[in-house]
Order: structure tokens, then sequence, then C-alpha cells
């Protein structure tokens, strides 16, 4: 099981300890393409990547993996793109939000919930493990 986990990176790393719990579970699940996204540094080989090179890469890797994992509180163009090009993969996607008053995740996710290839979940950090079990099994 190969697992692309999306969340974000350019558009503000405040939830990146969030992320790097949630591909701790993904990881007794499969192979997390995208560790990455939960590093507390972005190694400096990273940083050194052209745009192109990891657009490129990910790409790649989106093409490769059997589902998409996205935590989308924190909205992020990289990842509306990412959840969109695998929408036009067929890839199985999972997308997480955290509501909070101030909050309210775009029409153009949430409305995709198809309640089969593409689940929209509301959830709370605690809740996590529960639906990964869901979503995997
Ligand atoms: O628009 P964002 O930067 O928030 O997009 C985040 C999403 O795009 C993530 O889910 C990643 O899969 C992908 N992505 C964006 N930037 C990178 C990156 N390096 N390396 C790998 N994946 C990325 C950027 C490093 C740079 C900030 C120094």
């Amino acid at each position: 099981m190969k697992i692309y986990f999306c969340g974000s990176i350019r558009a503000g790393r405040q939830d990146a300890d969030l992320y790097l719990r949630l591909i701790t579970q993904l990881k007794t699940y499969g192979e997390v393409l995208t560790e990455h996204v939960g590093a507390k540094e972005l190694e400096n080989g990273e940083k050194n990547l052209t745009d192109k090179f990891i657009h490129d890469r990910d790409v790649d890797w989106l093409k490769q993996c059997d589902v998409v994992v996205a935590e989308v509180t924190q909205p992020s163009l990289g990842v509306g793109y990412e959840i969109g090009r695998a929408i036009d993969m067929g890839k199985r996607i999972l997308c997480l939000f955290r509501p909070a008053p101030d909050k309210r995740l775009s029409a153009m996710i949430a409305g995709a919930d198809n309640g089969s290839s593409f689940i929209v979940k509301n959830y709370q950090e605690e809740q996590a493990a529960q639906i990964f079990s869901d979503f995997f099994k």
C-alpha cells in the first residue's frame, strides 16, 4: 500500500506537528511517499530543489500511490491541486478537516465527497485512528 499524504507547506506550517503524528499512524498501513510533509525542518537538500523538480516528482508519486490522505484544515493551493489531480487519476482519497468557528472547508472539497472513492471527514485528532482503520479496511 503506497500512501500519498498531503499537507500545507508554503501555505503555512502551523499544523506540521499534527501531520507528523498522522503520518506515523499511516505508516502502520503502508509506505508514506511524502514523509517530508511532516518534517519539522524541511531538510536543506529539500530547500535546494527547484519548483519544477518538486512538482514533477510529486505528480509522479501521486501516479504511483494507491490512496491519498489529505489534511485540509490549513487551506493550501498545493494540496488542492494534488487532490484535483488525484481525482482525475481515479485514486481513493480521504480528506481530514478540523472544524473551527473561523474555518469553513472549500465547497470544492466538501462537495466532492461521494461516500466511496472521495471521503471527507470532520474530525478531532483523537478520532484519526478510527477513521484510518475504517478507511483502510
Ligand atoms: O502550496 P503548498 O506549498 O502548501 O503545497 C503543499 C503540498 O504540495 C504538499 O502536500 C506537498 O505534497 C506538495 N509540496 C509543496 N512543496 C513541496 C516541497 N518542497 N517538497 C515536496 N512537496 C511539496 C518545498 C520546499 C520549499 C518550501 C523550501
